[in-house]
């Protein structure tokens, strides 16, 4: 079968955003926008002949389709062997181990994560590469660069492959090697954490509830959960991956994974409860009436990973994206480990990891991972919590009500606006960056501007600097707010107001958090003018 090369012309909009490039169902169905997109790609991995890739996505809606426009793609440019889960799917962190495990030049993930699926929801392409991490910004820059000035792209003309069935198969001289989704990342996970001590656990009556919001990780889950650890059936709810997520908002945080939310405060509440996003790289904890905050769940991990067969010999290091809180450099401070501050997004992680100064890392966009693999990972984040409750013999709440006696507490709350007009968002961030040098020592309420910036990352591996990364005002009083736009949004912009505040003293942990952080709030809006800038009362979503 000859290879096709078929003329296009270049979309302006192809810029990867903080993970790969995201737009809505629609314009990915534009003809010719999946091809360009990942032929920019193809042209970006230098050896991709007779290489290995790794292909698979969250299942969402698009899923298949894409998969095999990938598959003739890879064919037509030489790839030697893709990898790609049965029926097109893999978890995100999946896909990472097998990038790293079968010694792949990289991965293509279809995933929008977070957002929303289905005929009118978001969809995704990102490419990750050799260590398995996503790419990193002089490679995304270099794809959009490509496909900039792209004029043709190459393909088969073959039927779809069916993928149903584990097994190896030719595409025009390339190998297709479809694999279970879940095995390889199963394994790995029984070398990380205690399964027995888990399992003793659960034999003396221990309950969780885990909430797959109808994405990737219901088969994971059940696997893992159900079938390994002996916990029940129906552990595991909405376990089976929908190409909408059921109509779920796949993003696991106590507004959008509301039942999980509503039984762990309920009456008859398990001892433990979690969800995972659309991709399974992100997680959310809850203890019996508590949820726990990204950032105090990076820092209780942090604290007490060493349990786990896969940490007892310590960690190198920590990490942390700039608007996570600072509950994990307390810890590091006190066990005397180096910890960084990052930009958000996950690729900033990679280098650290890969130079072996870190081991655990995470943000507060609910994502926790360590050196195991290049991406966060949601199941993963539950079973190390599992472990450490058995372990230490401790529900969660009480781990986390002690963790906060011993440390203090990082008051800690986002506020989202959504959808704001892009204009108003940016016509905000530049305000507020020229208002910067004038702010230091400047009143509000209670609280004194000590120090604000625009966070600028220099990497310590490579030397790299990546400027602009967020609004910083840190005030006086331990108390600290970042401003910075979404990068992973597909419509308008979203506004992003992380606030926190720090309470050391034991009595004085167990306020609402808006009522904790209601001076910080205030402090952020009389900063920025928000209201002024947006025209909204109030924050779409706070988590
Ligand atoms: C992605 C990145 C994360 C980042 C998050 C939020 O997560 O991998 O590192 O924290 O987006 O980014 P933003 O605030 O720019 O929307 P995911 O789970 O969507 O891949």
């Amino acid at each position: 079968m000859p290879i096709q090369r078929l003329a296009t012309t270049p979309f302006p909009d192809q810029r990867p955003g903080t993970s790969g490039l995201r737009k809505t169902v629609p314009v990915f169905q534009t003809a010719c926008y999946v091809e360009n997109f990942v032929q920019s790609i193809l042209d970006c991995i230098e050896g991709r002949e007779g290489a290995t890739l790794v292909l698979g996505g969250d299942g969402r809606y698009f899923n298949r389709e894409v998969v095999q426009i990938v598959l003739r793609m890879a064919a037509a440019n030489g790839v030697g062997r893709v990898v790609v889960g049965r029926d097109g799917l893999l978890s995100t962190p999946a896909a990472s181990n097998l990038i790293r495990t079968r010694k792949a030049i990289g991965g293509i993930i279809l995933s929008a994560s977070h957002n929303p699926g289905g005929p009118h929801g978001d969809f995704g392409i990102k490419f990750n590469a050799s260590n398995g991490g996503p790419a990193p910004e002089p490679v995304t820059e270099a794809i959009f660069r490509r496909a900039s000035a792209i004029t043709e792209y190459r393909t088969l003309d073959t039927p779809d492959l069916d993928l149903g069935r584990e097994g190896e198969t030719l595409l025009e001289g390339m190998r297709v090697e479809i694999v279970d989704p879940v095995t390889a990342y199963a394994a790995m996970m029984e070398r990380i954490v205690d399964f027995d001590r888990i399992r003793a656990m659960v034999a003396g009556g221990f309950r969780m509830r885990f909430d797959a919001l109808s994405a990737i990780t219901g088969p994971y889950a059940a696997e893992i959960l159900e079938r390994r650890l002996g916990m029940p059936a129906g552990t595991v709810v909405n376990g089976t991956p929908l190409p909408d997520f059921g109509g779920h908002h796949p993003d696991p945080n106590p507004v959008h994974a509301r039942e999980l939310m509503e039984l762990m405060t309920g009456p008859d509440a398990p001892d433990f409860g979690a969800a995972s996003d659309g991709d399974g790289d992100r997680n959310m904890i809850v203890g019996r009436g508590l949820f726990v905050t990204p950032s105090d769940s990076l820092a209780v991990l942090a604290a007490h990973a060493h349990v786990a067969p896969g940490y007892r010999g310590g960690l190198a290091g920590v990490a942390r994206s700039m608007p996570t809180s600072r509950a994990v450099d307390r810890v590091a401070a006190r066990l005397g480990l180096p910890c960084y501050e990052t930009p958000t997004g996950w690729k900033f992680f990679g280098n650290l990891l890969d130079a072996g100064r870190i081991t655990l890392c995470g943000e507060e966009s609910a994502g926790t991972g360590s050196n195991h693999i290049r991406e966060k990972d949601g199941l993963w984040a539950v079973l190390l919590w599992l472990d450490i409750i058995a372990a230490l013999g401790k529900p969660a709440d009480r781990i986390v009500r002690d963790h906060w006696r011993e440390y203090g507490r990082d008051y800690y709350a986002r506020h989202d606006y959504e959808g704001v007009e892009t204009e108003a968002a940016d016509r905000l961030m530049t305000e507020l960056r020229a208002a910067l040098p004038g702010l230091v020592g400047k009143r509000f309420g209670g609280l004194t501007v000590r120090e604000a910036d625009d966070f600028a990352y220099s990497d310590p591996v490579d030397g790299s600097v990546t400027p602009r990364q967020g609004v910083r005002v840190l005030f006086a009083e331990d108390a600290r707010v970042v401003f910075r736009l979404s990068g992973t949004g597909t419509s308008g912009a979203t506004l992003r107001v992380y606030l926190e505040r720090y309470e050391p003293a034991d009595g004085r942990h167990d306020l609402p958090t808006a009522d904790a952080l209601a001076e910080v709030a205030a402090a952020a809006d009389a900063i920025a003018g928000i209201r002024r800038h947006t025209g909204r009362d109030e924050p779409s979503v706070v988590t």
